[in-house]
């Protein structure tokens, strides 16, 4: 059984988008909660860690990080 993580923030449309896909597949996921207003996502550690990119959503599956909404939710809508 795959396990999912979202790191995301709550204003992102793009974050709600996989948090719908998800949840309409029965798909249970963890979310991490990111502070993107307090810039977290622009700090090194967060890019070495997270994504290089420093854009929000990231979708952890199995710990392979995946960015970028629409290929996310293709891979997801393909499954
Ligand atoms: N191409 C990305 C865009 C995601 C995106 O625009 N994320 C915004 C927040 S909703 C972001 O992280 N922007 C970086 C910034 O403003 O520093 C995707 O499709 O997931």
């Amino acid at each position: 059984m795959d396990t999912y993580r979202l790191h995301y923030f709550p204003e992102s449309g793009n974050s709600y988008k996989l948090a719908l896909m998800l949840t309409l597949c029965g798909q249970t996921f963890e979310p991490v909660w990111t502070d993107f207003g307090s810039r977290v996502t622009w700090t090194p550690q967060w890019r070495r860690t997270v994504n290089p990119m420093g854009e929000i959503p990231v979708l952890e599956v199995n710990g392979r990080k995946l960015t970028q909404t629409a290929p996310i939710l293709l891979q997801l809508a393909a499954q």
